[in-house]
């Protein structure tokens, strides 16, 4: 009997499913892989069943002769260990990213003559609605809300983008990139306090208003999935700021980061060019745990920003206002640099990392940024943020496209660096 293998990472069984097993069958004994959550979290939407959910919807399949798991979206090792003769596949990834799987499967077939089966794609209305139905349920806050709780467990880093708008949320959803084999995504976003007050015009000095910032993130929320991380400034009052935390909350927002300074907030990135107050450690542990104090689910979490590198405070300062935070509730800590060299941030989290093994730590590495992913994980970081390239890249760009229109009195001369028409006005999805 002949080996016929296929991959699936789908949370529900529909007739495209069904089809391409019966295909499958054509050719001998049916091999089934399921892809793990953390293969299939890079290049996929997030499953809204777990691993061990998904594995037993397989292994309902009729027919299937035996269920593999697979833990990479490349076919390397499940190749080597099963040799299957056919693989067959939705014929969807002979273009786009998909394709350097297909290309990374065909590679490894032909070394000893094993075929691929392209099944032609089932997308009819039913697969469509079942589809958008799967994505709507990631939105739901319910579901966004711990999201992020559960990305810190599966991935080495969480990797978040900084967003202000439904198109940039969009393009932080969207992205994928395949690159020497290896597929990633953002998995999460980050509200920015300076890029949302930026993209208003305002300055970043808590100015553009809580109504305000909470219709930034429903902006972004009704065309993404991705759990979402809101820099909240200094949290304002903490009797303004429980109110903040139970709407965040609600919202389905997963996390909000305050930081430790008082009085009139400028951005970090400023240092000590302007002036700027920490706040006590005691008033801010306060401030920590009235909002630990009012939430309602054990999913939200409240994340403490440290500001004594950014004020030129010290080592040991940061080191003691983190473990009084901690124990204030803080769910995480962020520690902030704006020094070009990660030295000290990466001196913090080694010594934080040595008294307290478990609270995640996040970083913005917009000054340090010649650290790579790896390099920040295998100090014990978390969550990294990018936390305004985006807008960073866009204005330039804008500002460019200004000024030549300008220039030439007409717009051909930019239109070679342009999105064309077709693309834009089909970026978004239409229901
Ligand atoms: C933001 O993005 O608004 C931040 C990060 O708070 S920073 O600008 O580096 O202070
Ligand atoms: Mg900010």
């Amino acid at each position: 009997m002949k080996k016929v293998y296929t991959c699936f990472c789908t949370d529900v069984i529909h007739e495209g499913h069904l089809n391409i097993i019966a295909e499958a069958k054509k050719y001998g004994e049916v091999y089934v892989g399921v892809l793990t959550d953390e293969a299939m979290i890079r290049f996929n939407r997030f499953p809204v069943l777990n691993f061990e959910e998904r594995l037993k919807l397989v292994k309902k399949i009729k027919g299937v002769k035996e269920v593999l798991v697979q833990d990479d979206i490349m076919y390397d090792k499940v190749v080597e260990k099963l040799h299957p003769d056919y693989i067959v596949h939705g014929d969807n990834w002979k273009s786009g990213y998909m394709k350097a799987v297909r290309d990374n499967v065909e590679k490894l077939l032909s070394a000893y003559g094993g075929t691929i089966v392209d099944v032609p794609y089932t997308y009819n209305e039913n697969v469509k609605r079942i589809d958008a139905q799967m994505k709507e349920k990631l939105a739901m806050p319910e579901y966004r809300r711990k999201r992020l709780r559960q990305l810190i467990k599966l991935r080495p880093i969480v990797k978040t983008l900084e967003v202000h708008s439904g198109l940039t949320g969009l393009i932080a959803e969207k992205t994928i990139v395949e690159h020497n084999g290896e597929f990633d995504q953002f998995d999460a976003m980050w509200v920015s306090s300076l890029c949302d007050s930026t993209a208003k015009g305002k300055p970043d000095i808590e100015l553009v208003d809580m109504t305000s910032r909470f219709r930034t993130i429903d902006d972004v929320m009704e065309v993404t999935t991705k759990p979402i991380i809101f820099d909240g400034d200094t949290g304002g009052l903490t009797e303004h700021f429980v109110y903040t935390v139970r709407s965040l909350e609600r919202m389905g927002v997963s996390a909000v980061i305050i930081e430790d300074k008082t009085g009139l907030k400028k951005n970090s990135l400023f240092g000590t060019e302007v002036e700027q107050t920490q706040d006590t450690i005691e008033h801010f542990c306060e401030k920590i745990s009235a909002g630990k104090k009012v939430q309602l689910t054990d999913d939200f979490m409240i994340v403490a920003r440290i500001e004594s590198l950014i004020l030129e405070r010290g080592m040991e300062d940061a080191l003691t206002r983190a473990r009084a935070y901690v124990k204030a509730g803080a769910d995480g800590i962020m520690i902030h640099s704006r020094k070009k060299d990660p030295a000290e941030i990466l001196e913090f989290c080694d010594k934080f990392r040595e008294e307290n093994k478990d609270t995640p730590i996040v970083v913005v590495p917009s000054s340090f940024n010649t650290i790579t992913e790896a390099e920040l994980a295998a100090h014990g970081v978390n969550i990294v943020i990018y936390a305004n390239q985006l807008t960073r890249s866009a204005f330039p760009a804008m500002e460019e496209t200004a000024k030549d229109i300008l220039k030439y009195h007409r717009a051909k001369e930019v239109d070679s660096r342009l999105m064309p028409i077709k693309d834009i006005i089909s970026l978004i999805e239409e229901l």
